[in-house]
């Protein structure tokens, strides 16, 4: 019998994703215990150096370490809670920017900039949706302070990358746009290849409405709403943090959850 347990696995799919899960949140605690362990032997020097932006510059980097360490362990080890397919919900449609023209399907393309440099690789949704389809139900939070329950289903972005090698998954940044770039959202890379995170091309059992994002939007559970970029047009794997929608506006870049 189903169970209302947010964590009872559903599937198969959902039982390899808690596993993979778990594999991950052992490798952050190692990771989270030799940072610690840093960081007391380096909190005498941290505290004499000199001061950037009123903060000591070696005390910056171990609180840009501690960020780091964070986005280890919320993007990767963390999974956002499973709901069973009958608690999904249609979501209202919120955030148009970057969809107001019409787009049409059947030209669309995913223009992917390799890390390496040379030109963009063309992808069309058939290529997309020949990956492994994984469907989740998990719940889509806005910032605003509404959430909703949604039976996603696409393509995980780490099979994605797995398949089309145009990046290698040692890099910092993955940066997704809007086909017009008005709409442009940045990831670090763990996040982009968190088992959670698809290339999503269904909602609720139906196609994407072009309001909900068609042909392709992103869906990343252990972020807040603003990182689900609908239309997804673009992406590249900049060395820097890229520029984020929501974050150009005062609200936090990594906004997880
Ligand atoms: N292109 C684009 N994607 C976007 C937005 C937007 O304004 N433009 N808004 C975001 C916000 S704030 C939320 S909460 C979700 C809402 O997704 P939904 O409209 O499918 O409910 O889309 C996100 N993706
Ligand atoms: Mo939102």
């Amino acid at each position: 019998m189903a169970t209302n347990s947010p964590d009872q696995p559903q599937t198969p799919a959902d039982e390899a994703v808690l596993l993979e899960a778990r594999r991950r949140s052992r490798r952050a605690f190692v990771v989270g215990g030799s940072a610690a362990l840093l960081g007391l032997l380096g909190w005498r020097w941290a505290s004499t150096g000199d001061e950037a932006d009123g903060i000591s510059r070696p005390l910056r980097s171990v609180l840009d370490a501690n960020g780091q360490l964070a986005e280890a362990y919320y993007s990767s080890a963390h999974l956002a809670p499973v709901f069973p397919r009958s608690r999904a919900r249609e979501p209202r449609v919120n955030g148009k920017v970057g969809l107001k023209t019409v787009l049409d399907p059947a030209t669309w393309r995913l223009r992917v900039t390799p890390a390496a440099g040379g030109a963009a690789r063309e992808f069309t949704l058939a290529e997309v949706q020949a990956l492994p389809r994984v469907e989740m139900t998990t719940e889509l939070k806005c910032i605003e302070g509404w959430s909703v329950i949604v039976t996603w289903a696409g393509a995980r972005f780490a099979d994605f990358l797995a398949r089309y090698p145009l990046a290698d998954t040692s890099l910092p940044y993955v940066n997704l746009t809007t086909p017009d770039g008005k709409y442009y959202v940045g990831l670090d890379m763990a996040s982009a290849l968190h088992p959670q995170t698809l290339l999503c091309y269904e909602m609720n059992g139906q196609p994407l409405t072009p309001e909900h994002g068609a042909p392709l939007r992103l869906v990343t559970p252990v972020k807040y709403g603003i990182k689900h970029i609908k239309r997804l047009g673009s992406i590249s794997f900049p060395p820097q943090r890229p520029a984020d929608y929501w974050a150009d506006r005062g609200y936090d870049w990594h906004s997880g959850l």
